[in-house]
């Protein structure tokens, strides 16, 4: 059986990183084969111009940026494909939902979400995307946004904004189920692994191929 493709998404301090790593935990223990990573993968040289921008310590213009976050999920992409391939399950913090949502955020006249999703065409699509949703304001109360680029109130409210937008009316609105990701750490990686059991046996038991985006 071919692995999935199962992605966490949602704002700044929504706690992805701690839900995925209980995840991969709890699927390993459970025998399968997995692999965790995260976008932006900040290693690679696209990563490093990335870092280097989120961090205030340099300047691109919103496309520029936009299509270095996208070729950075496309140096992954081939190594992504074929460990679903060979059976490995990838766990993804952060994927192009983000990509497109982040760069529409900005309210540049020209890069709304049509064009964000431009350069994502072709990536794998996830077999779910996970929301993990807290209101901008919850997320700011859990001790603060950081110092980097977005993570600020007014970008955070209309990143959600149009996260919203995405799971209502887009074409990929049935990749999501959304969680109250306001509950406590153990109600919410309960729902995760509930929501992640279900479509994972989906794909097996249908023998759903892998999709693009
Ligand atoms: N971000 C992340 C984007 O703007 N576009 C993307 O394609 C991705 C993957 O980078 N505020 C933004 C969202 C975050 C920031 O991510 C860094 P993280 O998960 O906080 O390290
Ligand atoms: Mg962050």
């Amino acid at each position: 059986m071919r692995g999935k493709l199962i992605v966490f998404e949602g704002l700044d301090r929504a706690g992805k990183s701690t839900q995925c790593n209980r995840l991969v935990e709890s699927l390993q223990q459970d025998g399968q084969k997995v692999r965790h990573i995260k976008f932006p993968d900040r290693n690679t040289p696209s990563g490093q111009m990335i870092n280097s921008y989120l961090k205030g310590e340099s300047q691109q213009n919103d496309h520029v940026i936009h299509l270095l976050f996208s070729m950075n999920r496309w140096e992954a992409a081939p190594s992504i494909l074929k460990d679903i391939e060979e059976g490995t399950t990838i766990i993804i913090d952060r994927y192009y939902y983000s990509g497109c949502v982040y760069s529409a955020a900005k309210n540049n006249p020209t890069l709304n979400l049509k064009w964000a999703h431009g350069p994502e065409e072709g990536l794998p699509r996830p077999d779910i995307c996970i929301f993990l949703d807290i209101s901008a304001e919850d997320a700011a109360k859990r001790g603060g946004f950081g110092s980097e680029k977005y993570e600020n109130l007014q970008m955070q409210a209309r990143v959600r904004e149009l996260f919203g937008y995405l799971m209502q009316s887009s074409p990929e609105k049935d990749d999501f189920v959304r969680i109250d990701a306001a509950g406590s750490l153990n109600h919410v990686q309960q729902r995760v692994k509930e929501v992640v059991v279900k479509a994972m046996g989906r794909v097996d038991a249908e023998h759903l191929p892998l999709r693009f985006i």
